[in-house]
């Protein structure tokens, strides 16, 4: 299945959180990283007062389902040190499934596509390259 994920960081060294997420994803078994967008510094969006992200999308090929595909991600932002507090809050690394295939699904703890992800210039700006072709 074709698959785009959102990737963001806010806290301590966010071009190293991001370069080795990506490297965890390139390392999980089911997954092949297809393309990387470039990598934009935006303003937050929502939550306290917090500090600039820098955000990107990832297009992969995978055979896993969505729920194995969440349960790999989270795998990785627990490695990567991602604390659960408040909705919103600064975070190490976020991986957000944005896509996957053309799938609907609306679960309490999995929605797809991702949530106001429309509206968001920080997920359609990186979408937008990697549709483009960058
Ligand atoms: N993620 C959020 C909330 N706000 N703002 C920006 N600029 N980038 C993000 O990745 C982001 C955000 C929740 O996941
Ligand atoms: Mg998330
Ligand atoms: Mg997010």
């Amino acid at each position: 299945m074709l698959c785009y994920i959102g990737i963001g960081s806010n806290l301590g060294d966010r071009e190293k959180y991001i370069e080795n997420a990506i490297e965890k994803l390139e390392n999980i078994e089911g997954v092949e990283v297809k393309r990387v967008s470039h990598i934009h510094e935006t303003e937050p969006v929502g939550g306290p007062k917090q500090g600039k992200y820098l955000n990107g999308a990832i297009e992969i090929e995978t055979g896993l389902k969505p729920r194995e595909l969440l349960a790999k991600l989270q795998d990785i932002e627990n490695q990567l040190g991602r604390k659960r507090t408040i909705k919103n809050a600064p975070r190490t690394i976020d991986l957000d499934i944005l896509l996957y295939g053309d799938n609907n699904i609306d679960e309490p703890d999995l929605k797809i596509p991702h949530p106001n992800m429309r509206e968001r210039e920080f997920v359609m700006k990186p979408l937008k390259e990697i549709y483009e072709g960058i």
